[in-house]
């Protein structure tokens, strides 16, 4: 089903100063695919997904119709798939760029660019100060986030930042305007840029001087002016709680695939009661629910909404995620 009120039955659940978000929010407007969105506090707790039955707390989360998508990595890969190229939706990557553009991924995502920018926003910022933002953080990355934690590993985190910069200024080294060598900007510059995006203004001066990474700087002013451009096209619709949860659990079902591979390694069978959770952040906040689908993509349950009229099925990535057997049902 898909309504006026919620174009391609998408709702996007996020709020405004989330790096990882603008991932989600740059491709679609780049792409010119509409979208709903509901946006969420920036701290716990968040009824409109407790409702839902979601214990995950990372932001974003993406619904396509009944089923909810977790993690950038799986609801970009999911969006590749429901929406192929055409001509109002022109593609973002080419098939050479494929490995670029996974690598890059993996570079922003997993390899310590993400953290490592977190840690590096300036110490003294007024949401530091915040205790409520600085205790929910803690609860979020299981680690410290006292003002003491923080002045130790800034200057670490700097030097991490400034040898990704190296890697950006070589990879752009060739003069080239976008990090695939495409003539428009690319997936490959959403996996590179979002990270250098977010803290780019807020990195002390003398240790990133624009003359040391000509290059790197250059492709992110045009990455950001480019994108600026891209979220003034078109608004997203704006829904609250409410109508996101009745929109969810009155759409049909995206994805209609079921079934698990019994060959993975998971050892798991298709009707388990089993526990899902990522195993990086957020990990103190399990998800339980029916397996209906595994295979070396994703992992998707079937969970019942807080009132547990309602069925909604959640998805997740296979990789920075565990799912277990449940020991007792809920
Ligand atoms: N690997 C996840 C990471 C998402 C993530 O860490 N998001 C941050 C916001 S940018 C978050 O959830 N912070 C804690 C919170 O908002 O509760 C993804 O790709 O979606």
């Amino acid at each position: 089903m898909s309504s006026q009120a919620v174009p391609n039955d998408i709702i996007l659940f996020h709020y405004a100063f989330s790096p990882f978000a603008k991932r989600i929010v740059w491709y679609l407007k780049l792409r010119g695919i509409k979208y709903a969105e509901c946006i969420q506090p920036l701290t716990l707790p968040r009824p409109d997904l407790n409702e839902l039955g979601i214990n995950y707390r990372r932001i974003p989360l993406l619904s396509i119709g009944r089923d909810v998508y977790y993690d950038t990595r799986l609801i970009l890969a999911r969006l590749e798939q429901s929406f192929p190229a055409s001509s109002s939706h022109p593609s973002l990557s080419t098939p050479e760029n494929k490995g670029l553009e996974a690598l890059l991924e993996k570079f922003t995502v997993d390899a310590g660019i993400f953290s490592k920018a977190a840690q590096s926003l300036p110490p003294d910022l007024p949401t530091m100060k915040d205790e409520k933002f600085v205790k929910d953080r803690a609860e979020f990355t299981g680690t410290s986030w006292s003002p003491e934690a923080r002045a130790k590993g800034y200057p670490e985190a700097l030097a991490h930042i400034r040898h990704a910069f190296d890697i950006l200024e070589a990879l752009l080294a060739d003069g080239r305007q976008w990090i695939g060598g495409t003539e428009k900007v690319s997936l490959a510059d959403i996996h590179a840029a979002w990270p250098f995006i977010w803290i780019g203004d807020m990195l002390p001066k003398q240790s990133f001087a624009k003359d040391q990474h000509p290059e790197a700087w250059a492709w992110l002013g045009r990455f950001k002016k480019t994108v600026k451009e891209a979220e003034k096209s078109s608004k997203a619709v704006s829904l609250d709680g409410q109508a996101a949860m009745q929109h969810i659990v009155s759409a049909s079902y995206h994805d209609q695939q079921t079934g698990v591979d019994n060959n993975d390694p998971v050892k798991l069978k298709e009707g388990d009661l089993v526990q899902l959770w990522p195993t990086d952040s957020g990990f103190r906040h399990k998800d339980q629910g029916k397996l209906v689908k595994l295979n070396k993509d994703e992992v998707v349950l079937a969970i019942q909404t807080r009132s547990g009229s309602n069925e909604i099925r959640v998805h997740a990535p296979r990789w920075g995620f565990r799912v277990v057997k449940a020991k007792a049902q809920l």
